[in-house]
């Protein structure tokens, strides 16, 4: 039996803090050894807590991934889904292309507990370790005007950001576009892509790809700053998919009913009223961010008091460093 194992055994059986002395006394092993241990199981999703002077105690068992858990939460046409679990995957968002490709006819939402290449927008990589984070991707066929298919990333932040309320208490925040902050700090990121057809300008079908870090800690060094998790002491995520699943559903439902979103977008967004630096072609412009428009597209105030609209694609927005 590996060394984390027998600490995950001591742990669960004492219900009470150990000491990190007494684990490496009774396991016949350095403390060393046992705080890479417990570094180990922490990392697999357990949540442990560490005191200096009274040792290790396990808050929660692991968050552990089901299938199961996860179709039995599922309603309100989810459960329609053709629902696939993955243990490992590059990325779930190739997975769902691949499954099109492979001409699945039905709706399918494609759950992973790691991606190793997990995919961003404009080429960049979202990190999705294992067991601590939500990766998910849904594949759904639908007519659609490309013109309403911005819609759909919209509305996907919205149902992220309902399910994290009702499954954890925590209220997050929307950063324009499609990112979803807590505490100043992304927690989500989104990217929908769409199969698409230029003759008609309409999708056939969209891939709605969504990564929620949950209890993820060790982030690499170059996003730590900006990169946090929801942080929860009790399994959340088989509850918080089939959540997301129900929502977008709803929403996706009608993306022409816009009560069923843009409120809930506007009144969530973290920089309506706030001051904003905007990259163009990775040109800075200033402005202040006024409103967002039916269309999910963002409303500026330049300083010579005329305005803009900015529509997704390749405009970045972040929070002017001299806000207030
Ligand atoms: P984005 O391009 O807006 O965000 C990616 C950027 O965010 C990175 O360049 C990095 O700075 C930062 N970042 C990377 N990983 C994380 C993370 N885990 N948490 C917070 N910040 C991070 C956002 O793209 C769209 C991400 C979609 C991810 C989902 S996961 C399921 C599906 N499959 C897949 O390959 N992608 C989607």
């Amino acid at each position: 039996m590996a060394l984390k194992d027998k600490i995950q055994n001591k742990l669960e059986n004492s219900g009470e803090y150990i000491s990190g002395e007494e684990l490496a006394k009774e396991l016949g092993v350095s403390r060393a050894a046992v705080w890479k241990a417990v570094k180990q199981l922490k990392s697999e999703g357990f949540g442990i807590d560490s005191v200096s002077s009274r040792g290790y105690k396990l808050l929660t068992r692991a968050d552990t991934l089901s299938r199961e858990e996860i179709a039995q939460a599922l309603r309100g046409g989810a459960e329609e889904l053709r629902l696939i679990v993955l243990e490992s995957v590059d990325s779930t968002n190739n997975e769902a292309k691949r499954l099109l490709a492979d001409g699945l006819s039905e709706n399918a939402l494609i759950v992973a507990n790691e991606q190793t290449s997990g995919r961003g927008r404009l080429g960049r990589s979202f990190y999705s370790p294992k067991n601590t984070g939500i990766y998910m991707s849904f594949l759904i066929h639908t007519e659609l005007k490309l013109s309403d298919a911005v819609r759909v990333t919209t509305a996907a932040s919205v149902a992220v950001v309902n399910a994290i309320e009702r499954v954890t208490g925590v209220m997050p925040e929307i950063k324009w576009v499609n990112d979803v902050y807590v505490g100043g700090k992304k927690v989500c990121g989104i990217l929908t892509e769409a199969v698409s057809d230029f003759e008609t300008a309409t999708a056939r079908s969209v891939i709605i790809g969504i990564g929620i870090n949950i209890t993820t800690e060790d982030f690499p060094e170059d996003i730590r700053a900006r990169a946090s998790s929801i942080g929860s002491d009790v399994p959340v995520r088989n509850k918080l998919i089939a959540e997301v699943a129900n929502e977008l559903m709803y929403i996706c439902g009608d993306l022409s009913d816009l009560s069923r979103y843009i409120d809930t977008y506007k009144s969530h967004s973290m920089i309506i009223g706030k001051k904003i630096d905007f990259y163009i072609n990775s040109v800075r412009n200033t402005g202040e961010a006024m409103d967002i428009d039916d269309d999910g597209a963002l409303i500026v105030r330049l300083a010579d008091n005329s305005t803009v609209t900015l529509s997704s694609g390749e405009v970045t927005v972040r929070l002017s460093e001299n806000a207030e």
